[in-house]
């Protein structure tokens, strides 16, 4: 189990001995801990789901040990999963999520007038029960977002039955690929989602970080299946504080829309939305990655 129960070992520390931590493991000699309370525990057929409370990161939660989202850095990942995508396609009208069960994304997407449906499958009800219960700032979008439609059931299934050229845009943000997540990695997946994108359709997918062997991995293995599927294959990062290396990315994959030279800066900066990480020199920044991260795909 990640839960750590120990004594504060390092310098001067003010948080006396006993306190409950929560670890994550980056590598086998590499651990990230938050002081925590414990709120909530559920093994539910999908996955062990913990939620605890942190004084700096606020209410988090854990799907089979990996942080999934802190109140205090979520806005990072929910930004960055949303708008760069929207500021490529300002015509974005119907979009699909598959997964993102704490309703982060979907409250992203839902603050487009523009957009006419979003549909949401999540495999797991007890993240959206809890996250409902524990972690409105995320969830809340379900109970007031009527061009939302929630889907419990398997997201590769649901793209398998879902028409041709159906959406504009895809969010695939899933688990790692271990677990329930494990199908949303897979070419057949890809090639769905490829299907049922329309001609400017672009798909976002969660890609791991860099920088641990695990992850780099996951990374090599996800950015592959997709180049080989889609014409427009890129990677772009964002800081994310509470996963591993502090570094993370998400794949864009279109049929043709770059996101650097189709970046409507201006139209997007009119929709005047507020942001508290992405804006337009962010969007072009995020697309350069470092040589470490060329080399781990390849194109160094
Ligand atoms: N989705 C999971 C991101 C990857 C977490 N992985 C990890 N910590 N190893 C987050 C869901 C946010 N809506």
């Amino acid at each position: 189990m990640n839960v750590i129960d120990e004594h504060a070992q390092y310098g001067a520390s003010s948080i006396p001995a006993g306190d409950l931590w929560f670890g994550e493991y980056y590598a086998p000699d590499v651990r990230f801990a938050l002081q925590c309370q414990p709120v909530a525990q559920e093994r539910s057929p999908y996955q062990q789901i913990d939620f605890y409370r942190n004084p700096t990161f606020g209410i988090f939660f854990t799907l089979n040990g990996y942080v999934q989202v802190t109140s205090k850095d979520e806005f990072i990942y929910h930004d960055m999963i949303v708008h760069p995508a929207m500021a490529v396609n300002p015509d974005i009208r119907r979009v699909l999520i598959i997964g993102g069960g704490d309703g982060g994304t979907a409250r992203e997407v839902s603050r487009y007038p523009g957009i006419e449906k979003i549909d949401m499958v999540e495999i797991d009800e007890a993240v959206i029960r809890l996250c409902r219960r524990f972690l409105p700032q995320t969830a809340a979008v379900f109970d007031r977002e009527p061009r939302l439609t929630l889907t419990i059931g398997d997201g590769v299934d649901f793209v398998a039955k879902a028409a041709d050229g159906a959406y504009d845009l895809l969010l695939v943000d899933s688990t790692d690929p271990v677990g329930p997540g494990e199908g949303l990695f897979t070419a057949a997946f890809y090639q769905d989602c490829y299907r049922i994108l329309s001609p400017k359709g672009i798909m976002i997918n969660q890609q791991e970080g860099a920088f641990y062997p695990q992850d780099i991995w996951e990374m090599q293995r996800a950015h592959k299946k997709v180049s080989a599927i889609f014409p427009v294959s890129k990677l772009y990062g964002f800081n994310m504080p509470t996963y591993a290396s502090g570094y993370w990315y998400f794949g864009f994959a279109s049929k043709g829309l770059d996101p650097l030279q189709d970046h409507h800066a201006d139209q997007w900066r009119r929709l005047g939305l507020k942001t508290k990480y992405y804006n337009a020199d962010i969007h072009r920044a995020s697309f350069a990655l470092p040589n470490y991260v060329l080399d781990v795909l390849g194109q160094a």
